[in-house]
């Protein structure tokens, strides 16, 4: 099936080899989820938020692989938490839709949008690295823990410029990795990675086409290289989860956002650690 029989209006199918891939290696490639002309009016706002031009408060506009004293015009990854939040006439378009539909193909019914955010790696940046690390260890455990991440590409996204890379079939490892923060702690920096053996796991880099999109779960590793082309890498990503986990989340006060109050994140480090 091309993408262009894949999008049906506000849908896009989902084959059984591509629900088989999901299964298997934690994390699926689609293609043309968006066309060019859909991508239009997104990018635009894309770009409004990379320039500053759309008000972020305070942590919500940071550095991914820095920490928070980084002034903005140093930063090498631009992370935008929520920007469905800072700018609501984003809240219903149309990768909003179609991803939402995606989710429930992959993982039932019973999700919803949980977090949106932005990941702009600026170009000739090598330091523009997202730690190795899974998702569940940044989140409350639940007892439906499904979640259906799309990192839909603004740009080509090669190991050049530093495209998602996976450990396949590693959200079926009993426990989860270790993590430890990446900048001091919690307060410093957001990121937290995970031990990696680059020589030992298995690691598959997923080069995508502008368009198209990767889903992860929430137990697959993954991170990102950093950026040594004269290109941009941009993503846009939307995370959806369990009702009942996100009803539970926003009741602990947690809203991925990394302005929640520090009492509520390091609690949710708490859950996180004991599982
Ligand atoms: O964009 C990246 O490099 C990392 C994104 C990521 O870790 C995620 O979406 O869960």
């Amino acid at each position: 099936m091309s993408p262009n029989e894949r999008r049906v209006g506000d849908r896009y199918r989902i084959t059984p080899q591509d629900l088989e891939d999901f299964r298997r290696d934690g994390y699926v490639h689609l293609k043309g989820v968006l066309s060019e002309a859909e991508i239009a009016p997104i990018e635009e706002v894309y770009q409004r938020f990379v320039r500053g031009e759309i008000e972020v408060p305070g942590k919500d506009f940071c550095d991914m692989s820095g920490d928070y004293a980084r002034d903005p015009s140093a930063f090498a990854i631009i992370n935008v938490m929520l920007p469905r939040r800072y700018h609501p006439p984003w809240q219903g378009n149309l990768l909003e839709r179609r991803a939402a539909t995606i989710a429930e193909q992959l993982q039932g019914p019973g999700l919803e949008l949980d977090y949106d955010q932005l990941l702009a790696k600026r170009p000739e940046r090598p330091d523009a690295v997202f730690g190795w690390h899974q998702d569940l260890a940044y989140w409350p455990r639940t007892p439906d823990v499904r979640t259906a991440t799309i990192w839909f590409a603004l740009d080509d996204s090669k190991v050049e410029n530093g495209c998602m890379r996976f450990v396949p079939g590693s959200h079926r490892e009993p426990k989860l990795r270790t993590h430890g923060p990446l900048h001091g702690d919690r307060e410093k920096s957001h990121t937290m990675v995970a031990r990696v053996d680059e020589d030992r796991d298995l690691i598959r880099c997923a080069e995508i086409a502008r368009g198209d999109c990767t889903v992860h779960d929430e137990r697959v590793l993954h991170g990102s290289g950093g950026n040594t082309s004269k290109r941009w890498r941009r993503a846009y990503i939307i995370a959806f989860r369990a009702k009942e986990t996100v009803a539970f989340e926003r009741g602990l006060g947690f809203t991925h956002s990394h302005n929640d109050a520090p009492e509520v994140l390091k609690h949710i480090a708490e859950l996180a650690r004991k599982g």
